[in-house]
């Protein structure tokens, strides 16, 4: 499992001289962002200026991450592309299909059970093309990928929208679908929009209660779940510094919430400690020697608005505990207003269960720290009203805060450990009685909230804080107590108080594991086969999609017309759907089924033009397809939201859906769109989004002279004969013209090589 120190020293060697060349280019001091994206490009495009927010650029990544419930669609994709061994450095981590229902032992050995078709693909998928094994049990990707890959001023892309955790160590780390890994595991060169960027200064230093998360729970209050698209945020200033590296990357690992194409921050001193104690000591040394590098220059941080497209200021010895929700992660309160807020909303106020742990929130900082509030409810013999769950980021993380007994200590408040996984972050929750949807609360240190996320209820109202306020909300079983301020009825009547939880950075023995669950790759995989049955449910090969026909696409009926708040989880529904992760035809049954109809106000109930009558979305599309038919989707602001998984974008491909007209995208979706040759275009005119009604047939015009920058016609052809004509907006360069016209991106590199 070792990491490539050969690989460092050469990204390393190359700095000092990309650094003088784009301060040439650039003509005034550097952000760090824009070091490690220089340092990054291909040869050709690191001699040209790269404008923010315009210019389509070209990155050599030193690094690609998968997770299993992504991993399984990039790998059928990469095995398609004719190569016998992957081109970078990369690695698969099984950790988004197990479930968790009882506890770690008993919940991993069913998953081994239940996904062994799937795990046995990866394992040998990754046998045969060199790719590093994480086996189930080992951890969840954005922890293990902290703890073995990350390092300061390396690239890193990643299958999975959390990917930016790896910022917390100084790593330009971002999420993509599956395409693009396959791209760069292919050997060639990872394209994305230079990016805008925002700086965060952050000044003073955080006591009590205040955790790291609630930087990112304030600035996701700031900046909403459109307001980081487009662009990276960087932060910087004394509170930066003050962070602990785990801390640093819980903040940029929910800077996805806020569309961010990435978060970072710089190397620093408590970068080098956490190397150490990871024992990369060599890494840490090699970072001391190009130190200057590592960091934004001085100049950009003494004036950062003269650099940054957008600079937020947060004061950490001002900055209270936060509490973000329900069902979406920028509603940030305060924790002085948050009981208010509470009351006058009418969201239950009784405290079901509080989970922590995750990809985000599972460092020894956090368990010990959320411990220390565990061992007060037992010394003060408070019980914990609520059901309080822990989720270890990986096996060395649940080893060492096993080892240093605070793994006990939960269990005395009666917390249960669950498996390293993903577990009830991604609906992978068993949760009891969740099927009679009650309305309810939970509050977890995850990351994300979007309605039945956790446990597939619409009515779960769930929370989202540091594990320090999860803690101490679960041991008082109400939303509405403050611990910094309220007091508890303990066992025997008395009134007591929780003190401020106190904890530690970094391990004083050092992290420890016994199995760390990593499974090398086979030297030579040519011998490796890889066998997928033909009558799977759970895996299929791909076929190709059918290229464009050349002409202007006429006649589409509208599939659904999507109201509000559509995020990859109304796409694609994770939960139960992780299972058919790896067979196209299957998941393409959850396809839109979450999604609003703004005709009717239901989900998954959508007019049949043919018929007449209503029906499941998935059903509808099918039977367009089957007569010939071709449709579109249209949608709301920032739709696709959320996840990187490329099969919200592959269903309604697959399905026969011909384009996704929204108000705005999330960039990864947009760019999945892109990449399976779907048309991926916004409203000129936002407002025509009323325009259009349930019985109309559309056609997309100019499409036999699309052009970079050149806008397309829709007409909406509505039932009384009247008709509507709107002009609208596309990114799509001359190259990514091309995917379309191949049918997707993967058609093309397949013609190519
Ligand atoms: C998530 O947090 O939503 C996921 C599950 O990790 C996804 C990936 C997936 O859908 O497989 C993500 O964030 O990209
Ligand atoms: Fe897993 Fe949740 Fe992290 Fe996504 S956000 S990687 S589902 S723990």
């Amino acid at each position: 499992m070792a990491f490539d120190i050969n690989m460092i020293r050469e990204v390393y060697a190359r700095y000092p001289k990309r650094i003088e060349a784009a301060r040439k280019i650039i003509g005034k001091p550097l952000t760090l962002t824009e070091k490690i994206l220089y340092a990054h490009l291909t040869e050709g495009d690191a001699t040209q200026a790269c404008e923010r927010g315009k210019s389509y650029v070209e990155f050599q990544p030193d690094r690609v991450a998968m997770q299993d419930a992504t991993a399984q669609m990039a790998l059928l994709q990469f095995m398609q592309a004719g190569k016998n061994q992957v081109a970078v450095p990369s690695t698969v981590h099984c950790d988004h299909l197990i479930q968790a229902e009882v506890g770690a032992a008993t919940d991993l050995a069913k998953a081994n059970d239940k996904n062994k078709e799937v795990y046995d693909f990866l394992s040998s998928v990754s046998d045969k093309y060199g790719i590093g094994f994480w086996k189930p049990g080992a951890g969840i990707i954005h922890q293990v990928v902290l703890e073995n890959y990350a390092f300061p001023g390396g690239m890193m892309i990643g299958t999975d929208s959390h990917t930016p955790n790896a910022g917390g160590l100084g790593m330009v780390a971002i999420g993509v679908g599956g395409a693009d890994a396959c791209d760069v595991m292919a050997g060639l060169p990872w394209e994305l929009k230079f990016p805008k960027l925002i700086g965060v200064k952050l000044t003073g230093k955080m006591s009590g209660w205040t955790a790291a998360k609630d930087v990112i729970l304030k600035v996701a209050g700031i900046l909403t779940v459109k307001g980081g698209t487009g662009a990276i945020v960087e932060y910087f200033g004394e509170g930066a510094r003050s962070l602990s590296a785990t801390g640093k990357g819980t903040i940029c690992n929910m800077g996805a919430e806020i569309g961010a194409t990435t978060s970072i921050f710089g190397y620093d001193e408590k970068s080098a400690a956490y190397l150490r104690v990871t024992d990369r000591a060599d890494i840490a040394e090699l970072a001391d020697g190009i130190a200057a590098h590592l960091t934004g220059d001085d100049a950009v941080y003494t004036n950062p608005e003269n650099y940054f497209d957008q600079v937020i200021e947060i004061n950490l010895s001002e900055l209270e505990p936060h509490v973000n929700g329900p069902f979406t992660p920028d509603l940030a309160w305060p924790i002085s207003k948050f009981a208010a807020a509470v009351r006058e909303n009418g969201w239950p106020a009784k405290l079901e269960v509080g989970l922590i742990g995750s990809c985000t929130n599972s460092s020894y900082e956090d368990i010990s720290r959320a411990a220390s509030l565990a061992q007060q409810a037992v010394d003060k013999k408070l019980v914990a009203k609520s059901e309080y769950t822990i989720t270890p980021g990986s096996e060395q993380v649940r080893f060492t805060v096993d080892r240093d007994g605070f793994l006990d200590t939960f269990g005395k408040m009666g917390g249960v450990v669950l498996a390293n996984a993903c577990g009830p972050c991604i609906g992978q929750w068993a949760r009891h009685g969740a099927d009679k949807q009650e309305k309810n609360s939970i509050i977890t240190s995850f990351n994300r909230n979007f309605a039945k996320r956790a446990d597939g209820n619409p009515n779960t109202h769930a929370f989202v804080a540091s594990p320090e306020i999860v803690t101490a909300l679960a041991i008082a079983g109400d939303l509405t107590f403050n611990p910094l301020t309220d007091l508890l009825t303990n066992a025997e009547g008395q009134q007591v108080k929780l003190e401020e939880p106190t904890g530690l950075e970094l391990p004083p023995l050092g992290f420890a594991v016994k199995d760390a669950g990593f499974q090398a790759p086979a030297e030579d995989g040519s011998q490796v086969s890889i066998s997928v049955s033909p009558t799977s449910d759970r895996l299929q090969l791909l076929e190709s999609f059918k290229a464009w026909e050349g002409t202007d696409l006429t006649g589409l009926k509208l599939l659904i017309k999507a109201k509000g708040k559509c995020t990859t989880d109304h796409i694609s529904m994770a939960g139960p759907w992780l299972r058919y992760r790896g067979h196209l035809d299957n998941i393409s049954n959850n396809m839109l089924i979450g999604a609003v109809n703004e005709f009717n106000d239901k989900t998954n109930s959508v007019k049949n033009q043919l018929s007449g009558s209503y029906g499941e979305v998935p059903a509808t599309q099918r039977d367009y397809k089957a007569k010939g038919i071709g449709s579109i989707v249209v949608g709301d602001e920032n739709y696709g939201e959320g996840s990187s998984r490329e099969h919200a974008a592959m269903e309604p491909r697959f399905l026969g859906v011909r384009a996704i007209l929204v108000k705005s995208f999330a960039r990864i979706h947009e760019t999945n769109l892109k990449k399976q040759g779907m048309l991926g275009l916004t409203f000129n005119n936002p407002a025509d989004y009323d325009l259009i009604q349930e019985d109309d047939t559309i056609d997309i015009l100019d499409l036999t002279s699309f052009a970079a920058g050149k806008q397309l016609r829709v007409v909406f052809n509505h039932a009384d004969g009247s008709s509507d004509a709107i002009f609208v907006n596309h990114t799509y360069n001359e190259g990514q013209i091309e995917w379309f016209k191949a049918g997707s991106a993967l058609n093309l590199i397949k013609t190519e090589l």
